[in-house]
């Protein structure tokens, strides 16, 4: 693993000449944007909670109103924020690698929409999206209109989630994979073969802690496909990466698309 607080000549032609880039983000990409990462401490109704407490259907069924606010302010604070020069990055080196017949495929384990409001194709939302909703009990997939809450301000109280007016009985529940639930499968299985048909795997802002899409780079140890890692922390994956980009992405993915373009 070659340690880099900048990209040097030998990443930066490793970057140039790869022709099919597979990224794997995090919560990470997001954190210039504004948006907490997951592990970062709760504030507000949910500073006693760790965010791994309130991912989970029991704690759904506990507290339904708790959790569904803490979503519902998730998403305004999503909506709140913009894309970082992380995300726009990525998104024009896609462009460019598309316009010259290769191309890069961003699995994300974020819920949020950054990468595509950065202009970036995805192809994977590995973990759900917090804009989408859905029924507890009949699954019927739910549009509601954005939450009024202002992002940077965690709403007072908690409100309850809407009753399902299809089937009646269900509550209408994040459309996202909580802890203990499955990965959507055709996300997982098309990340799984972008990977394995890469000539370039990177993983941005991850902690490598969450199963099975931490797992996700190691296919690239099959092949032989050289694997980045940015993030400005250590992490369970850095170990394995041929490169590690030591810095946030929000400038060390500008850098290595300067050294590239
Ligand atoms: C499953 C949606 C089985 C929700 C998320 C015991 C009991 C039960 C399950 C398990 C268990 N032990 C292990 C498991 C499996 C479990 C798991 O992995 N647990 C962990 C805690 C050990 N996994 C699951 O439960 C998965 N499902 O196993 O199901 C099954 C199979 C078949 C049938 C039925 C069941 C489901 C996991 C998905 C959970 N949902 N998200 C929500 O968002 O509210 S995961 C959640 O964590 C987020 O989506 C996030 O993406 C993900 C991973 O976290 P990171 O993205 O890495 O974020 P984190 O905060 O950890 O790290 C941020 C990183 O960014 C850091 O490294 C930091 O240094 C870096 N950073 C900071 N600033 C910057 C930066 N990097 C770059 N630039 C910067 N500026």
């Amino acid at each position: 693993m070659k340690l880099l607080d900048h990209v040097d000549d030998e990443l930066a032609a490793l970057a140039r000449d790869a022709r099919h880039v597979a990224v794997l983000s995090g919560a990470g990409i997001s954190a210039e944007s504004g948006v907490p990462t997951f592990r970062e401490v709760q504030t507000g109704l949910w500073e006693q909670f760790s965010a791994e407490d309130l991912a989970t259907p029991d704690a759904f069924d506990d507290d339904p109103a708790l959790v569904w606010t803490w979503y519902r302010w998730r998403q305004s604070l999503v909506q709140a924020v913009e894309p970082n020069p992380g995300h726009l990055a990525l998104a024009r080196w896609q462009k460019q690698l598309t316009e010259t017949g290769g191309g890069l495929s961003i699995s994300t384990q974020n819920v949020d929409d950054l990468h595509e409001r950065a202009g970036a194709e995805v192809l994977a939302h590995l973990h759900g999206n917090i804009a989408a909703h859905r029924c507890t009990d009949c699954g019927a997939s739910v549009q509601l209109p954005a939450p009024g809450y202002d992002g940077f301000e965690a709403p007072p109280e908690a409100e309850g989630p809407p009753a399902c007016e299809r089937c009646a009985t269900g509550l209408i529940r994040p459309d996202i994979v909580w802890f203990g639930e499955a990965l959507p499968m055709d996300a997982f299985e098309a990340t799984m073969a972008a990977i394995r048909a890469a000539d370039l795997v990177v993983v941005v802002g991850t902690s490598g802690i969450v199963q099975p899409a931490a797992g996700l780079p190691l296919l690239a140890l099959e092949r032989g496909t050289p694997l980045v890692e940015v993030n400005p922390q250590e992490t369970e994956l850095s170990e394995t990466m041929d490169f590690v980009l030591r810095g946030p992405s929000g400038q060390m993915l500008p850098t290595l698309l300067e050294t590239i373009s």
